[in-house]
């Protein structure tokens, strides 16, 4: 790492000083982890912040994914996108669940839901949507699916802190949704994650498995595994709250000046801003088209010779690689959409530090 650098993202930090009181907390009381207290008070404030009414906290977004299949005992086929994070597929594999591949919407980069429902099978038995870069799915839509197949709907929302539609957060939506507070993410607890869910019945079941199944000193509901966040990560966590406004805000900015910057620049596509109500400007994905004077990856070549880190999020795709590519409906003909974004996609950095001369400079090197 090079402070002359500019990275697709940077963590979001408060003062250190700030920081130093709630680490005094932790080393008095001695409660370092096992739902203390900074845990049950970052469940609280997430659910007042977000207007969610349950929220479970894990040490991470993969831990939070994999547990959330096993609450809802999910097994045999699973629709799911090849355009994410290769742990959202992960999870399913971790499961013993077969991912089944269906294609994206080129506008959203979202699972289209028109290849949902022909990918469905006797063996389905849920679909796990992404929230792609914070752009809601159509919600409506594949809760239909579900409704009229009997399917169940985890939604990764790792990108989709804060995201709020006309009825409220999209995290309402689906059987349950996932976040990840990675140091990469909008709001950010180093690590972390959360499974947002509908009532205090299924927290229950999920904070007994994220302990390991353990109900009471001497009974083991469940083969649950240690998914817990720890004090030090939800102290920062309850710090990191008070500032994320500001932060979405800034986030903001710097997407307003890319749109403004880069429009009508030849060969370079934006994809539309989203429809959501309130988005959290997560990424900045734009596509490279065919006639832009450089290729996608000659242009992320170059922009890292400039000590530009831009990153081809999501490329390759999920179903390129060893433990996807066998599956029938990993098959390139199956993907089309996805193939072709996965090779133009490019996250130009935003997070909410990034200064104007940075956004500038950005747009003057693929401008040229
Ligand atoms: N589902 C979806 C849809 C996801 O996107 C993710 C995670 C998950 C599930 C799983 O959630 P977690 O289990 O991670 O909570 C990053 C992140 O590691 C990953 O969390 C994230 N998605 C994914 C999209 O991006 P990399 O390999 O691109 O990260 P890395 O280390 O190259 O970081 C990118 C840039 O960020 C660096 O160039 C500089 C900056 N950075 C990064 C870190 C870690 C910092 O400045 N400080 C840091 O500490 O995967």
């Amino acid at each position: 790492m090079n402070d002359q650098c500019v990275y697709v993202t940077r963590p979001d930090l408060p003062p250190l000083e700030d920081f130093i009181p709630y680490l005094e907390e932790i080393w008095d009381s001695k409660i370092l982890t096992n739902g203390g207290p900074f845990h049950h008070q970052l469940e609280k404030a997430l659910c007042a912040y977000l207007g969610v009414e349950h929220i479970a906290l894990f040490a991470n977004g993969t831990l939070a994914l994999v547990t959330a299949l096993q609450a809802l005992r999910v097994t045999g086929d699973v629709i799911t996108t090849p355009y994410s994070f290769v742990a959202t597929a992960h999870s399913l594999l971790w499961n013993g669940i077969k991912p089944v591949f269906v294609d994206i919407d080129p506008k959203t980069f979202n699972m289209d839901p028109a290849k949902i429902e022909v990918a469905i099978t006797p063996q389905t038995t849920a679909i796990l949507p992404v929230h792609c870069h914070g752009y809601s799915c159509d919600v409506d839509r594949i809760q239909r699916i579900a409704d009229t197949y009997g399917l169940k709907v985890i939604y990764d929302a790792a990108h989709a802190f804060g995201v709020r539609d006309r009825g409220g957060s999209v995290l309402r939506h689906g059987d349950l949704s996932i976040l990840s507070f990675h140091a990469t993410k909008v709001f950010n607890t180093f690590e972390g994650g959360a499974i947002v869910c509908p009532d205090k019945k299924t927290k229950q079941r999920i904070d007994y498995l994220k302990n390991f199944g353990i109900a009471d000193e001497t009974t083991v509901i469940a083969p649950g595994i240690n998914g817990k966040m720890n004090e030090i990560q939800a102290a920062m966590g309850v710090l990191q709250l008070r500032d994320v406004d500001e932060a979405i805000h800034c986030r903001g900015e710097v997407d307003s000046l890319y749109r403004q910057e880069l429009d009508g620049v030849k060969g370079i596509s934006i994809p539309e801003k989203p429809t959501t109500v309130r988005h959290n400007f997560s990424y900045f994905p734009i596509l490279i088209e065919p006639h832009y004077p450089l290729s996608r990856d000659a242009l992320y070549e170059k922009l890292k010779s400039k000590g530009i880190f831009t990153r081809r999020y999501f490329y390759p795709l999920i179903t390129e690689y060893p433990m996807y590519r066998g599956l029938p409906s990993a098959h390139k003909g199956n993907l089309i959409m996805a193939s072709d974004v996965a090779s133009k996609a490019l996250c130009l950095p935003i997070y909410p530090s990034l200064s104007i001369e940075q956004v500038n400079k950005i747009v003057s090197f693929l401008r040229e």
